[in-house]
């Protein structure tokens, strides 16, 4: 702790930011009664709040950082680059050394028939690029009828309104005042929630892609645009689909010729151990986002791939595609981003992800599956999550959706681990340079935490 430097005591920061700063997706009366965590330094895997103790951090941040804090390199890059230009813009046929040369590389790592980068600052603008694009296309293809945009249930795409409106989210279109129009919500994929009992994983794989044909049917398929979806759904608690799931998805959107959306935002970047997770479930998306660990989080910038079917309906036509951002291709993120590749790369940390992060994860979430608080855990490549339920038999939740995984998660933060509660379920992305240390000590810490949610919890627990 002794070169982290604190102006303000813990008290005074917490009720400084209570008094002027408006947190995102936060209950702002409550803040003010209890002010926040004061996280004041980084370092590996790890992070310091205000008053000195340690943080294993479970989430990358918040799905971001996956070559971990620190990186001087990353300092180093960012420095060079804002001596040397700091800022230009990519309007008016003007561009600069950096957003060439990461756009080079992200066509390098990209599946085969995506080429070229259109960028943004986050992965909410992103999405909403990727909107606005999916509906030119159509117009320009002669096509202005095919508006409409299936995503699901539970998805999380941002929260500008475009973005939020295409995510599945109750809570978000509730504030969206109103829903931007055109977008239809099937089911997830999550077995979990969805699955009936005797119902066979790959069965529901299936039962779960074909609500696309369904929807598409009923809306018309003249009318339908794409089909969007995060590969696994993060925000929405670690949903993963079953391996009959994306193969079938890919089967229906290419019979009814409609485009294909990965929203990579938090598989991107090689969190599943590979670049993209598109590469990992052997899809064939027409736009891929990105935002978050294209920089691991040390600045912002997000970004669409996008494919050559769509760039070929922009070359046969002369007029603009009017969309953009100041910082579109921001040289100092850009420059950050090509670092943060080659730093991947240099260590290996995809192939890693595959051989060693990936079944490490899986065995430690393993290790709770007889907890008598735990329905299920579940993990792909470096996502995971653990299901909180009342009765591990019938997978009955808890009264009161979140109570119980709030508890969990201040014990978790007690014991010195970051994880996230998403209602009940407890989720995990750590940083993708974990090593046996790492796991151990979330082994330690997740154990305790889940015993003493217990004891909390146990007169609600069924006998
Ligand atoms: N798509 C996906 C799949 C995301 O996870 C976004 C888009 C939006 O990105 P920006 O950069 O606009 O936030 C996200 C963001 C959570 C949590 O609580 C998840 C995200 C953001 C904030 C909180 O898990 N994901």
């Amino acid at each position: 702790m002794s070169n982290v430097k604190l102006k303000n005591s813990t008290t005074e920061l917490r009720d400084l930011d209570a008094l002027h700063h408006l947190h995102p997706f936060t209950d702002h009366k409550s803040l003010r009664s209890g002010g926040a965590r004061v996280i004041v330094k980084g370092d590996g895997p790890y992070v310091w709040d205000s008053e000195g103790h340690r943080i294993l951090d479970g989430m990358a941040g918040l799905w971001t950082t996956n070559v971990g804090y620190g990186r001087s390199e990353l300092a180093d890059a960012a420095r060079d680059q804002m001596l040397e230009l700091p800022f230009y813009n990519t309007f008016f046929r003007t561009t600069h050394p950096p957003v060439v040369a990461l756009s080079q590389k992200l066509a390098g790592i990209t599946p085969a028939h995506i080429n070229q980068v259109f960028y943004g600052s986050s992965g909410s603008e992103s999405n909403d690029t990727a909107i606005r694009l999916i509906r030119h296309y159509w117009t320009l293809k002669g096509e202005p009828k095919r508006r409409i945009i299936i995503s699901r249930k539970n998805a999380y795409h941002g929260s500008t309104i475009a973005a939020g409106s295409m995510g599945g989210m109750g809570h978000v279109h509730k504030h969206s005042y109103p829903v931007y129009e055109g977008f239809r919500h099937i089911m997830d994929p999550c077995w979990f929630d969805e699955g009936q009992d005797g119902e066979s994983l790959e069965a529901f794989g299936l039962r779960a892609a074909r609500a696309l044909e369904d929807e598409i049917l009923a809306v018309g398929p003249e009318n339908v645009a794409a089909f969007a979806g995060e590969p696994v759904q993060g925000a929405g608690g670690v949903k993963i689909a079953p391996p009959s799931y994306w193969k079938e998805i890919q089967r229906i959107v290419d019979t009814y010729g409609i485009l294909l959306l990965a929203d990579e935002v938090i598989t991107g970047f090689g969190r599943l151990g590979t670049w993209f997770a598109s590469d990992y479930y052997g899809i064939k998306p027409n736009i891929i986002t990105f935002a978050k660990a294209v920089t691991s989080g040390y600045l912002p910038l997000s970004g669409i791939l996008v494919d050559d079917r769509i760039v070929a309906a922009l070359m046969d036509h002369d007029d603009d595609f009017n969309h953009g951002y100041t910082f579109s291709g921001h040289p100092v993120a850009c420059a950050v981003a090509l670092k943060n590749i080659e730093i991947m790369e240099r260590e290996n940390l995809v192939a890693r992800v595959a051989d060693y992060g990936a079944p490490a994860l899986a065995k430690l979430l393993a290790r709770f599956e007889d907890h008598p608080l735990v329905g299920e855990v579940r993990s792909v490549g470096m996502m995971g999550a653990i299901e909180l339920v009342a009765d591990k038999r019938t997978r009955r939740r808890f009264d009161n959706p979140g109570r119980v995984g709030l508890i969990c998660r201040d014990h978790f933060f007690r014991e010195g681990f970051i994880m996230r509660a998403v209602f009940d379920t407890m989720v995990c992305a750590p940083p993708l340079i974990w090593g046996d240390g790492e796991f151990a000590e979330a082994e330690r810490v997740i154990g305790r935490a889940l015993d003493l949610t217990l004891a909390d919890v146990a007169g609600e627990i069924a006998a």
